[in-house]
């Protein structure tokens, strides 16, 4: 296949809402540029895109596609996304990866929520947006409304560059307010005359020019004079505005298709083609340490691998981006975070699951490889001696948690390697093996987003597997200060064991001055810290421990055989297990035995004056907190709020956006474990949210009193 230059490039990603027409204006392009000969179809299953098994089932986009075209000498590659929101991964990365959006709107029905949502991902990531308005030929299309409904939600900016002469059912004409021109093709979309715009149809013309025009001057200072001096712009300085106005995302076109019967692709082509910008026209990809890498193709050889996939095979594919430089075959590069060397053995160009070989590819081009050893997805490859990273794509956090397991315990490790293999190919599935809940956790997008994943664990992978109720990761802590002390002595027969520890134990607050009297229990005691050690826990906080032992009544060495038999108790929570934190202990009294005493007495007569300490001292159980964050239109805002007052969440703030109201609370993560299906069925499919951990904070009274019991039956039951 041929090479082309970075100038001849457009990187296309296809976004919307599922069922709007993406995978099928996909097979248009291809089927336009040549790259097939018959159109495949979503009911025959037969698409380009939406070649995998899963997608079949599903009868929709769970993956994104990666396909190209070419128009006129220029290169399109095309970027299917999947438009239901359980698999916005997909969306999120081709987004990332692409230099234009292209919001596909199903004309029928307005703004829909995937398109509200993938253009969010769009505004955040500052890409240029195309608006195309398809499915013109239903009796229920109101191309006027959804325009007029996109100004509203999306962007007053909205521009009609094309609309729809006769939509409907009999739909075949369209209107392009830059030619000037009427389109109008045969009932399959094959044949296409290009004709002047009728006298009917003047009047309307000339009027949505205008405001074309006027949008178009709208993005240079220099053309808005003009404007005002002349009432209007030529067609080369309109050309201009419209070109500066998309890359600036300062003017969203809007142009029609009706994409299963193929009407308005060629024009589109011609569109991507002459408005959209190359790589060359946009910033460079960003590294790490924030700096941007120009797609210059005489420039240092890199690519970053934004996609990978498992093909029926082939094995293992690497999508990749060439970010500067050109890649050949034979290319030794070297991946950028491990130093391991890989050697690019072929390059492809891809349309779903056909492959073209390339011998080289340049910057800014999309591409993929395959028998790459090290790789994994997210990599930069480049030359040896070369640092820059490129930045990770950043997904949205998980929704929803669940355990899973095997159902036969011989298929663990197989479960856990193919569980990373998914998550390889869509790193939205957060994998976790929680060595405190001895559960293995799967964190995503939605409920569907893990059916599917369990789809393929059944029927790719032929592992049957279980979900499991994911438990919550409490901590225990204490409130107030306790003193214990504790003898351990075994000195009958043989060796004997004996060490006595007498401590008091507080809560750990950051920058509490050092200990040094307590009255407790009508007692006093005065301690002085001979040396502080500072534990940080690897699950949080912070155990502090003073030794402040007077007159060598312990042996300094026996320290850390103490802290070693705190740190059990630290790990197993006396309450429920759990773990413990932000605790600060002073050893402050104790016992040795000249022949007897040995570490192991130590650590032991440390752990259970601990244990008991710990329970007199107002023991806590604490949960994590999340910040929580929901979108909720309008309309179904009082919903949202009642079902929020029964999760105990404390709502923190609230305000506006677009037709939105935005609510930031805190809530505790056992209750939103199944917000994602809740917040849904409240708001039919409208609302969205993020949440991030935030902090630990104690469980209500009756909470803790029932965690403990059940605790205590477990405990039981294992006896
Ligand atoms: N009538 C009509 N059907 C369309 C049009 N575009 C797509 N479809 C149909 O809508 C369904 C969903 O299309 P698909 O391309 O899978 O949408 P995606 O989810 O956005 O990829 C399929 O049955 C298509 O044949 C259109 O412009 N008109
Ligand atoms: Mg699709």
């Amino acid at each position: 296949m041929k090479v082309y230059n970075t100038g001849d490039i457009r990187n296309i990603a296809l976004v919307g809402n599922a069922g709007s027409g993406k995978t099928t204006l996909a097979e248009n392009f291809a089927l336009e540029g040549g790259k097939i000969q018959r159109k495949g179809t979503i009911d025959s299953k037969s698409t380009l895109s939406d070649y995998r098994p899963v997608e079949h089932v599903q009868e929709g986009s769970v993956f994104s596609s990666i396909l190209n075209s070419e128009w006129n000498g220029v290169k399109i590659n095309i970027l299917d996304a999947p438009g239901a929101l359980d698999f916005i991964g997909g969306a999120v990365s081709s987004i990332a990866i692409a230099d234009t959006t292209l919001l596909v709107l199903n004309a029928q029905n307005g703004i829909e929520v995937g398109a509200e949502i993938h253009w969010r991902l769009a505004e955040k990531l500052n890409k240029p947006v195309v608006i195309i308005a398809n499915h013109l030929d239903h009796d229920k299309t109101n191309f006027e409304k959804t325009i007029d409904l996109a100004k509203e939600q999306l962007a007053s900016s909205v521009t009609i560059v094309q609309y729809p002469v006769n939509q409907g059912p009999e739909y075949n004409s369209m209107i392009d307010l830059i030619t000037m021109k009427m389109y109008k093709w045969s009932a399959d979309g094959s044949k296409q005359e290009v004709l002047d715009i009728p006298d009917s149809e003047k009047e309307k013309t000339d009027e949505l020019r205008m405001i074309l025009i006027e949008a178009a001057a709208e993005n240079d200072e220099a053309l808005m004079e003009k404007f005002f001096e002349n009432d209007t712009l030529t067609e080369d300085e309109m050309r201009e505005g419209i070109l500066k106005g998309i890359l600036g995302r300062g003017m969203f076109p809007v142009l029609c298709t009706s994409a299963k019967n193929n009407m308005g692709t060629k024009r589109l082509m011609d569109f991507i083609k002459n408005a959209l910008p190359s790589p060359a026209a946009m910033p460079g990809m960003k590294t790490k340490d924030g700096k941007e890498i120009k797609p210059d193709a005489s420039g240092t050889k890199s690519l970053f691998v934004f996609k990978t996939g498992v093909e029926e095979h082939l094995g293992e594919v690497n999508y990749f981006k060439v970010v500067s430089g050109e890649i050949a075959e034979s290319d030794d590069l070297v991946i950028v975070s491990n130093k391991n060397k890989e050697r690019i053995s072929q390059i492809f160009a891809v349309n779903g699951k056909n492959r073209e070989s390339l011998p080289k590819i340049v910057a800014g081009d999309i591409g993929a490889t395959v028998k790459l050893k090290y790789t994994k997805n997210e990599d930069t490859l480049t030359e040896k001696g070369n640092e820059d990273c490129i930045e990770s794509i950043k997904y949205p956090n998980p929704k929803i948690r669940k355990a899973i397991r095997a159902l036969s315990e011989s298929d663990e490790e197989k479960l856990g390697e193919y569980l990373h293999r998914l998550h390889d190919e869509d790193p939205t599935y957060i994998l976790e093996y929680s060595k405190e809940l001895k559960q293995l956790i799967l964190h995503g997008q939605g409920e569907h987003h893990l059916n599917t994943l369990k789809w393929h664990l059944d029927n790719t992978f032929k592992i049957p597997t279980e979900f499991l109720a994911p438990k919550i990761p409490y901590r225990e802590t204490i409130t107030k200060a306790a003193q214990s002390d504790f003898r351990h002595k075994k000195q009958s027969g043989g060796a004997g064991q004996f060490g006595e520890v007498h401590m008091i134990i507080e809560p750990h607050e950051e920058g509490k001055p050092k200990p040094t009297t307590y009255k407790l229990n009508g007692k006093e005691y005065t301690v002085t810290v001979r040396d502080e050690d500072v534990i940080e826990l690897k699950w949080g906080g912070k155990l502090v421990f003073y030794n402040c032992i007077i007159g060598g009544v312990i042996d300094k060495n026996y320290m850390p055989a103490i802290i070693k038999g705190l740190m059990e108790k630290m790990e197993n929570g006396p309450l429920t297990g759990s773990y413990a934190r932000d605790i600060r202990v002073s050893v402050y009294d104790g016992k040795m035995h000249d022949v007897d005493s040995n570490e192991i007495s130590f650590k032991i007569a440390g752990s259970k004056a601990f244990s008991a300490a710990f329970k007199q001292a107002g023991p806590r159980i604490l949960e994590p907190i999340y910040n929580l964050e929901v979108m909720v239109p309008s309309d179904s805002m009082g919903d949202v709020m009642s079902d929020l007052q029964g999760r105990r969440a404390i709502i923190q703030g609230m305000s506006s956006a677009k037709g939105f109201e935005i609510i930031n609370a805190k809530v505790p993560l056992a209750e939103v474990s199944k917000y994602a299906t809740a917040l849904s069925s409240i708001s039919g499919g409208r609302a969205t949210f993020e949440l991030e951990f935030d902090e630990y904070a104690p469980v209500p009274g009756d909470i803790q009193n029932e965690l403990i019991k059940a605790y205590e039956e477990e405990q039981g039951d294992e006896d």
